[in-house]
């Protein structure tokens, strides 16, 4: 059986302060049984953040890693760093960085490798932008991003890896894949592992789906069967939302 599994992507939002009134405000309510949660905040909250969520059931994520453990690249964040804070989870290839900060699907595999080494968990995004849904390759799109972020990973590790399909177009927007939609993309994704990696590591591997999931269509997309879980943005960052959000994945 498959832990769901709510990630909360603050993005670039939330100061280290705002990060510490949002842990204090959840205090004694995150926890659900059965269910997984992380916030993904700036690196300049994570220490903060992992100490003031202690006894609280959330679990810290990164919003990127570079894939060497140190070495001259001004402005880089390595698993190393991340594992000492107390950092768990990573988000490797969002598309905001695809989109405007050049990251590859080779890059996303060497982060992904880098995750694995320093064992945190990858939270990998794939998904196909607007022109690409138009034109009939949602899926293929998802097959080469898939297959070259995992690639070279042992099938132990796929299956501890989160996978989420995030289609650009949904990112932000308002506008959700439906579930039926992002469940048929999911369960494709599924297939692909298991290709890959093996039918065990395809039924153990988590693919969330993300883009404008909010807490009254939540239990829309859990209830599909290939969904476990949900890549959270906007709202993910208010405490009421972010709570309802748990609880509905339940
Ligand atoms: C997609 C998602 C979080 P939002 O980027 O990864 O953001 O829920 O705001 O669409």
């Amino acid at each position: 059986m498959r832990k769901p599994i709510i990630a909360g992507n603050w993005k670039m939002f939330k100061t280290n302060k705002e990060a510490a009134a949002f842990a204090e405000e959840v205090k004694g309510q995150a926890a659900v049984e059965g269910v997984e949660s992380v916030i993904c905040a700036p690196y300049t909250a994570l220490a903060t953040l992992v100490e003031a969520v202690k006894g609280t059931g959330i679990q810290v994520g990164a919003q990127n890693i570079h894939w060497e453990d140190n070495g001259a690249f001004t402005g880089e964040i390595s698993g190393e760093m991340l594992k000492e804070l107390g950092v768990t989870y990573v988000i490797i290839g969002h598309s905001e960085r695809r989109q405007y900060f050049g990251e590859t699907d080779e890059t996303v595999n060497k982060r992904t490798k880098a995750a694995f080494k320093h064992g945190l968990t990858p939270i990998v995004c794939v998904g196909e932008k607007l022109e690409e849904r138009e034109a009939g390759r949602t899926k293929d799109v998802c097959r080469e991003q898939t297959v070259k972020a995992l690639e070279g990973l042992s099938a132990e590790q796929v299956a501890q890896a989160v996978i989420a399909y995030e289609p650009v177009w949904a990112i932000g927007t308002g506008k959700s894949s439906t579930a039926e939609d992002a469940n048929e993309v999911i369960s494709y994704i599924r297939e692909l592992v298991k290709e890959q990696a093996g039918a065990e590591a395809a039924a153990a591997v988590r693919i969330q789906y993300g883009g404008s999931v909010k807490p009254n269509n939540i239990k829309e997309y859990m209830a599909k069967e290939d969904i476990d879980g949900a890549l959270v943005g906007g709202a993910s960052l208010e405490p009421a939302s972010y709570l309802q959000l748990v609880e509905g994945a339940k």
